[in-house]
């Protein structure tokens, strides 16, 4: 049985402590949250016994194969590197860091310590997207040239999340750095890079929409489009939305979770909802189920001594597109993401 710690034990941590219940050979046997009210409240919640308001007293104290940090990005540089330094396996929540240099500092430290570092990058694990995902690289409408990641919505993410109302960066940073992993998964890395902002919502600090263009090295062109602006019918949140054209057909991933690729043999249609786990509830299943599927991903690859698919090396590629799409939206025009 494996033995992990839970740090950061907030809004987001409820999933991952819900789906770490769910799984088989791992069990939480720690929790750490530097304030004592969350800390008490997952842990008379999950059963568990053993506390902390200190994650280095923490580590120092318990017998733990890996920690999974569910904190915001501020201390994850700081705690990514206290478990690489107590020699135990991390899960990182997104955003990884708030610069590439903390970022690539984080993924050394892991690397010299030799232990598995990966991002809770999990919209990539989205039943849906998934589906989409291994419907493109089967080969379905055969080679894509075109892509549009779409993530539009007025849905009131404020009142879970309240610091994403008081940042100076919002909606690339929190959600469009999903949409671009998404686009990096789907289409492969990024030469080329531009993108616009607006903040359209006056009582929050940083930008709502995002518009980014994005040239890929296989050719393909992708749109990425984000907006908490958006007040539509059906409103979508979470759903990601794609519209993808290959050189023998067309995939879409359309509201109502319905997967359709249409190629000169007809359309196929098909419902890719997901499944609403039994701590879930709507409209966030989508993203719930998609942490399950992430810490299975994560059990696997130690199982096999494997790298996880966003592993930290692979998420300095998707960082790199949130920095290259802020750098464009004040002016630098078209970016390269390996040059930052
Ligand atoms: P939150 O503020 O509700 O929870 C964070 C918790 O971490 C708080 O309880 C806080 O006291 C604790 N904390 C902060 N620094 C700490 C430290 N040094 N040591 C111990 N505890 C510490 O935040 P949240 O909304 O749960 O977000 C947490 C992270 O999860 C963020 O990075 C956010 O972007 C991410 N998130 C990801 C998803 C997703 O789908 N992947 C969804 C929501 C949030
Ligand atoms: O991923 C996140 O951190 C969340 C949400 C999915 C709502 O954007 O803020």
């Amino acid at each position: 049985m494996l033995k992990g710690a839970v740090i950061g034990c907030g809004f987001f941590a409820q999933n991952q402590l819900h789906a770490w219940a769910d799984l088989p050979g791992v069990g939480i046997t720690a929790l750490c949250d530097r304030d004592p009210e969350h800390l008490a409240f997952a842990a008379a919640r999950f059963g568990i016994t053993r506390t902390y308001t200190d994650a280095a007293t923490m580590l120092a104290a318990e017998r733990l194969d890996f920690v999974d940090i569910a904190t915001t990005v501020a201390s994850h540089r700081v705690l990514v590197e206290a478990a690489a330094a107590a020699g135990v396996h991390v899960i990182c929540q997104k955003p990884f860091a708030p610069s590439m240099a903390d970022a690539r500092a984080m993924v050394a430290a892991c690397e010299a310590a030799g232990v598995t570092l990966m991002v809770h990058e999990n919209f990539r694990w989205q039943g849906a997207v998934r589906s989409a995902i291994d419907a493109l690289h089967g080969g379905a409408i055969g080679a894509p040239f075109f892509g549009r990641v779409s993530f539009r919505s007025g849905f009131d993410v404020f009142s879970g999340q309240p610091y994403l109302a008081t940042q100076p960066r919002f909606i690339i940073e929190d959600l469009g750095i999903h949409i671009l992993d998404i686009a990096r998964a789907l289409f492969g890395e990024v030469t080329h890079l531009s993108a616009t902002t607006r903040r359209v919502n006056a009582d929050i600090r940083g930008e709502d929409v995002a518009t980014m263009l994005l040239a890929h090295r296989g050719g393909v062109t992708s749109v990425v489009d984000c907006s908490y602006a958006t007040r539509r019918s059906p409103e979508t949140f979470p759903e990601t939305l794609l519209e993808i054209d290959g050189e023998a057909g067309t995939l879409r991933l359309d509201a109502g979770y319905r997967l359709t690729l249409s190629t000169p043999r007809g359309e196929e249609s098909r419902s890719v909802a997901p499944p609403l786990l039994p701590w879930a509830e709507r409209p966030w299943h989508n993203i719930q189920e998609s942490v399950l599927r992430i810490q299975a991903h994560f059990l696997d690859c130690l199982a096999i001594g494997r790298a996880p698919e966003t592993s930290g090396a692979d998420n300095l590629r998707t960082l790199a597109l949130v920095e290259a799409a802020y750098a464009s939206a004040a002016g630098a025009g078209t970016l390269d993401p390996a040059e930052l």
